[in-house]
């Protein structure tokens, strides 16, 4: 029997890249998001590898939606082996005494409050069944904090501890919980920051190569094939132009 995968955020960028990722190991897989046109479009695409794929759609931030959208899935299709824990987002990037109320809210919300809400529904599956693998993504900005990043660090950060307490907790049912924790990754990400500012968006980007999602999905899939008694705990992933959060290197 194929394995199920569910993965947040499936409409773009990351989350996008390893269902694809994840089609193409043969798994079955339970695709989310907002945006359903993008999700059905996906769907089709990945049935191409002779997977099925199920298709959910639910704002993180709604716990009560999460648990209805999670419940409505068929019993064949309601514990799935890996849970990629990928939904989310930087609002705003502006110092803190400026910062705005809503995008701070936005960031706890569906960064940190988003990721439980998903585990919450799916983690007493895996430990009925003594088997899964989370995998929670984190960033650089997990572990430093850099200027007009504040809430959006305060947010990674958060998943960095979170995915330390499930390991722990989760230690006696055979669940693996790992985070993956890329630099600059060329997705929807810079646009979304900053409100639809296309001009800023792109300068993120200028002068370096960054990451691709497809780069972060191949780092997911290292974790994925590890043998049962091996676990990534962190996979800190950087574009080769940048070093730290801070320092990078821009041709031109
Ligand atoms: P994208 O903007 O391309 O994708 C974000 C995804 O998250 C979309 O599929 C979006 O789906 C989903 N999402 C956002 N808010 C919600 C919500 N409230 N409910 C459900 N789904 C939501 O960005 P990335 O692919 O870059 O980001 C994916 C993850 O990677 C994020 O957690 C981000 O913090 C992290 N990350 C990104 C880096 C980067 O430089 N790009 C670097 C390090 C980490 P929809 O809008 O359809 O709901
Ligand atoms: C996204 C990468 O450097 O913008 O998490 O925080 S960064």
């Amino acid at each position: 029997m194929k394995k199920i995968a569910l993965v947040t955020g499936a409409t773009s960028g990351i989350g996008k890249a390893c269902a694809s990722m994840l089609a193409r190991n043969g798994y079955n897989l339970i695709i989310t998001g907002r945006r359903e046109n993008r999700l059905n479009e996906l769907a089709q695409k990945l049935k191409n590898n002779n997977v099925e794929v199920k298709t959910l759609v639910f704002d993180v931030r709604h716990k009560e939606e999460v648990e209805r959208a999670i419940e409505s899935l068929p019993r064949q299709w309601s514990n799935p082996d890996v849970l990629i824990n990928n939904a989310g987002l930087a609002a705003g990037a502006d110092p803190i005494q400026e910062g705005d109320w809503n995008d701070w809210e936005q960031m706890i919300d569906t960064n940190v409050k988003g990721l439980l809400a998903v585990s919450k529904a799916v983690i007493p599956g895996m430990i009925s069944r003594k088997q899964g693998h989370i995998i929670n993504v984190s960033s650089i900005a997990g572990s430093e904090v850099y200027a007009n990043g504040n809430v959006y660090c305060a947010s990674k950060h958060a998943v960095h501890a979170i995915t330390k307490g499930m390991r722990i907790d989760l230690l006696p049912h055979n669940i693996k919980v790992s985070s993956i924790s890329p630099g600059m990754v060329e997705t929807e990400f810079s646009l979304i920051r900053y409100h639809g500012d296309k001009e800023k968006a792109d300068k993120v980007y200028e002068g370096l190569t960054p990451l691709y999602a497809e780069d972060v999905a191949d780092a997911v899939e290292f974790m994925i094939t590890r043998p049962g008694h091996v676990n990534v705990n962190d996979m800190l992933l950087m574009p080769t132009a940048q070093a730290s959060a801070v320092y990078n290197h821009r041709e031109g």
